[in-house]
């Protein structure tokens, strides 16, 4: 007798299980993210429970992002001065909450930084990922180049790191994972002058397959050049490292000239990548955004929100608020009330907004408190939305 044989699916791993949750809420909306949001804000810094966003509008960004530069070396804090042990915590802690994590890495220059690894929070440039005097840094690293051995170590520091994000119960943390970002630049030693396509895309490769061989099913991959205002298809293709390699594309943003210029390349960029997502099954997103120490108080709705409104990003980062350099929302500035309007509007995610809603698929390992799922409905913005 012929005994009809199913073939096995693959169980969906927790990258997986992240793109859809990614893909699911995108038809509500666009997430609110920012970069090392737990940590500091402008006039705090280290206070448990604090968030420039959360004493802005009430609630936490639905994305944090993280950086792990300095983990290569083996320093206990990153390049800015956040200790890796904090920032262990607070990706399973944001994690936890129901938040989305995304984690970017601004590894030192493996050429020039000190022999036994650099200084905790050690800064631009020599030593560093901004260190771009020697053109010949990613032709060193891959096989048969003179820091092949070394860079081994640094990847494989990555991924102890990596390892680490688990839950209580074991389960590793959902991550978007976006290394070798702003590479059409050619200010990181990984930029456009500083390789070729083929040693770009080697360096690619040869990170994934290492992170790929630790077990790290956890990690979606995002790719993401810098804000450049002319992409067509031959352009991005040359570094893109390929559709079986990379599920999120998107770009880093930042208004650094005139309103002008800004809006015409992030609507001429946004128009290439959305159409390239949806030719390629990939999400979208802005990976990182900004306008420096917000000189314009109205820029979020007036400039940024009306060009995002009409592509089907899945978040936008907004970068640190670092005391010098902040790009964020804080209760006193003020573009603050222009944040709160962003924040009302009823297509813009933020934690409370992307819990799923009870009796739905779980998309985390533990559950979420029933307050917090009551406290969501009662939001005003999810009633409007509901009209
Ligand atoms: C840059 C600046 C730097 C920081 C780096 C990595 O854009 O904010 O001060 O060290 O990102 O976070």
């Amino acid at each position: 007798m012929m005994v009809a044989c199913k073939k096995e699916e693959a169980p969906k791993t927790a990258a997986d299980l992240l793109a859809e949750r990614l893909e699911s809420l995108r038809q509500k909306g666009y997430m609110m993210g920012h970069q090392d949001d737990p940590f500091y804000g402008l006039t705090w810094e280290y206070q448990a429970d604090s968030s420039d966003v959360k004493n802005t509008c009430g609630d936490y960004p639905a994305v944090m992002g993280f950086d792990l530069g300095g983990i290569e070396v083996d320093d206990a804090k990153n390049l800015d001065s956040v200790p890796f042990t904090r920032i262990h915590d607070e990706i399973i802690a944001h994690h936890e909450r129901g938040g989305i994590v995304t984690i970017s890495w601004h590894p030192r220059n493996p050429k020039t930084t000190a022999p036994r690894g650099g200084l905790d929070g050690q800064k631009f440039p020599e030593g560093s990922a901004w260190d771009v005097a020697d053109s010949t840094i990613v032709a060193s690293i891959l096989p048969g180049g003179s820091e092949f051995e070394k860079f081994q170590t640094w990847m494989k520091r990555v991924g102890d790191f990596l390892l680490t994000l688990k839950t209580k119960d074991g389960q590793p943390v959902p991550v978007i994972f976006r290394p070798w970002h702003e590479n059409n630049g050619s200010w990181f030693w990984w930029g456009q002058n500083l390789c070729t396509d083929n040693e770009f895309q080697g360096l690619w490769c040869m990170l994934q397959d290492e992170l790929n061989s630790r077990g790290l099913t956890n990690l979606l991959w995002s790719y993401s050049p810098n804000l450049d205002g002319n992409w067509n298809e031959e352009r991005f293709l040359a570094r893109y490292p390929g559709n079986e390699r990379v599920t999120l594309i998107g770009e880093d943003a930042y208004q650094w000239g005139t309103e002008e210029d800004f809006k015409r390349d992030l609507t001429a960029d946004l128009k290439f990548l959305s159409d390239f997502a949806q030719k390629n099954g990939k999400l979208l997103a802005m990976t990182e955004c900004g306008l420096k120490n917000m000189t314009d108080s109205t820029w979020w709705t007036r400039v940024l929100k009306p060009i995002m409104d009409q592509y089907p990003i899945s978040y936008f980062l907004l970068w640190r608020n670092y005391k010098e350099e902040f790009f964020g929302p804080a209760p006193n500035l003020p573009c603050a009330a222009d944040f709160r309007k962003l924040y009302e509007a009823p297509n813009t995610l933020f934690l409370k907004d992307i819990q799923p809603e009870k009796g739905t698929t779980e998309y985390r390992n533990s559950a979420i408190p029933e307050s917090r799922n009551n406290e969501t409905t009662k939001k005003n913005k999810i009633n409007k939305k509901n009209k």
